[in-house]
């Protein structure tokens, strides 16, 4: 009559995490980890603490949309939860984007940007959405883009102060297709000296952002994907009005329901071409690349919170007279959960330190051709790795785990997206034989992997090594015969090598 069961609960999520820091301490120089371990600290803390504390208070908020005001004026605003506003002002003030391009750490910068992401996404309710095609954008305008559109965008995506930070959206998908892109409807008009889109975008997740680079097909242009150009399109006039953008509705998801995911209509919205006025898709590369690394990372993040959180349950929760952690068939059952989350936390990281690296001028010809490959393969690995982990935390929890209050679906309902956008995992299996089929790549891929067997002594990595060995020989007996031949295989290939 008595009993009610301890909630599991959060330490630090960068002092209780031994695997983030040994990782760090291992690719930073000591004296560059000094200097950014106090922050990390103070944001582990905030993630495990009062965000957290707020995300649970918060957990039954969702964005709404306002179509019209009182007085029938057409406003479209979406108002935003308490986690997300104040997850855009932690996310600028700790520089989860400006970290990046500020290069304190030059090529390591980007391990010490995810390692932030890593702390604080699981409590922000994917607020790092918005922040990784903010990234993607700077990205992809330092590449490619005008000296005017950089100097106005790029400072303001890459800002540490909350008041000026923009962030971006990604306007690729409409209701034709979101894995090919070719049959895109959104059109390009020519307007003075700028164009004007009209069409439908139909997944918009940076619904309240201030800018986007869309996908539109300039008046004329062939059909196909060539004939797509990249857009940059601000959302809102200077007095705040919409730029010939109305938002239908947000959709209805299964999860991710803190992030506004719009349907929107471009009735004449003023845009200025990339890159350009063809080849849209490859002018939007680099920022899926980006895009596909955060993924990443964000999959290992979520693996991460619920297993800390299942260990700290199984120490408290007792069954057949003891704590769940002392049957060795639930501890052997977190261990291999442990074991997933680890591998997947070293692919992912991975393409974070090539990114870097590739970024700073450091990355040698193999690097950037094992870049290309491990970009999709760390996408596509790590989704469906926390899919299938983070169901088992639920199961972890028995009963609790299916009970919404106690915040444990919500992060298999949020993972469910990972395999989904940015590429699905057929998608970025076949970009992956793709990658593979560029001067050195099977190569620079072989090499990584044996140079994994080297650093370990473990004989249980020799079976991983051999099956990596084989997909490779499949790879490559595929693309001698021309290539057509491994289509079919390239879900199993790419997994095998993830
Ligand atoms: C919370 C964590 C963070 C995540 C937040 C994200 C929020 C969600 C946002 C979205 O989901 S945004 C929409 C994302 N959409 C996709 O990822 C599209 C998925 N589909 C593909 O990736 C297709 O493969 C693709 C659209 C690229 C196919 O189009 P095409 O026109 O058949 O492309 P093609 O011919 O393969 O490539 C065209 C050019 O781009 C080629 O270069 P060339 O013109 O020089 O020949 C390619 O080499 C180049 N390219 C394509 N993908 C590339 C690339 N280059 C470098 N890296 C890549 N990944
Ligand atoms: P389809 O392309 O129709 O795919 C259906 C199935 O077919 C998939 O299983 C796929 O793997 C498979 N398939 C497709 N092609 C092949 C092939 N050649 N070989 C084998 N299998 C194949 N998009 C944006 O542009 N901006 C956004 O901000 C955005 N936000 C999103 C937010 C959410 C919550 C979600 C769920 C989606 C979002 N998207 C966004 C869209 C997302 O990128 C697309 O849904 C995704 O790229 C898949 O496209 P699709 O939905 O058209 O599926």
């Amino acid at each position: 009559m008595d009993f009610f069961q301890d909630p599991p609960s959060l330490g630090n999520a960068w002092t209780d995490d031994p695997l983030l820091r040994e990782h760090l301490a291992r690719l930073l120089p000591p004296e560059a980890l000094a200097s950014i371990t106090p922050e990390l600290e103070e944001v582990g803390g905030i993630a495990t603490g009062p965000l957290l504390a707020l995300q649970t208070e918060d957990r039954n908020a969702e964005p709404a949309l306002v179509q019209w005001d009182a007085w029938g004026r057409r406003v479209d605003r979406i108002a935003l939860t308490a986690v997300w506003r104040e997850a855009a002002r932690l996310a600028a003030r700790h520089g989860l984007v400006a970290v990046a391009y500020e290069r304190r750490l030059g090529a390591r910068s980007r391990l010490h940007q995810m390692a932030l992401v890593h702390l604080l996404e699981p409590s922000m309710d994917t607020y790092a959405c918005p922040l990784a095609m903010t990234d993607g954008a700077a990205r992809t305008l330092l590449d490619l883009a005008p000296a005017g559109i950089v100097e106005r965008a790029v400072p303001r995506l890459t800002s540490r102060d909350p008041a000026r930070a923009w962030t971006s959206g990604q306007w690729m998908t409409e209701r034709t297709g979101g894995s090919d892109v070719s049959r895109t409807e959104t059109v390009a008009r020519r307007d003075g000296d700028g164009w004007r889109l009209h069409g439908t975008k139909w997944f918009s997740s940076a619904s309240t952002a201030e800018m986007a680079l869309a996908l539109a097909r300039p008046e004329g242009n062939p059909p196909g994907s060539r004939g797509l150009a990249l857009f940059y399109v601000e959302t809102r006039d200077a007095d705040g009005t919409p730029n010939g953008i109305l938002v239908n509705r947000l959709k209805e998801k299964l999860g991710t329901r803190k992030l506004p995911t719009a349907e929107l209509t471009l009735d004449g919205a003023r845009a200025l071409p990339v890159a350009g006025l063809t080849d849209g898709v490859r002018a939007v590369a680099p920022m899926l690349n980006v895009t596909r690394t955060w993924n990443a990372v964000v999959a290992v993040s979520y693996m991460a919170r619920g297993l800390a959180l299942a260990r700290d349950y199984a120490r408290r929760r007792s069954a057949f007279g003891a704590p769940l952690l002392e049957k060795p068939l639930h501890a052997d059952t977190l261990a291999a959960l442990e074991a997933e989350r680890e591998a997947g936390f070293l692919l992912a990281f991975r393409a974070a330190a090539l990114v870097g690296a590739a970024e700073a001028g450091e990355a040698t010809a193999g690097e950037r051709a094992l870049l290309r490959v491990v970009t999709p393969l760390a996408k596509l690995t790590t989704g469906k790795q926390a899919v299938a982990v983070l169901s088992e935390v639920v199961e972890a929890f028995g009963g609790a785990g299916y009970v919404e209050d106690t915040g444990i679906p919500r992060l298999l309902r949020d993972a469910q997206v990972l395999p989904i956008w940015e590429g699905t995992t057929n998608v970025l299996s076949l970009e992956a034989l793709r990658a593979l089929a560029t001067e050195g790549a099977p190569e620079a891929v072989a090499g990584e992997v044996r140079g994994a067997l080297a650093a370990t002594r473990e004989p249980a990595l020799r079976p991983a090594v051999e099956a990596c060995e084989v997909a490779l020989g499949r790879v490559r007996a595929a693309l001698g015969a021309g290539g057509a031949g491994a289509e079919a295989d390239a879900r199993r290939i790419a997994l095998t090598l993830g």
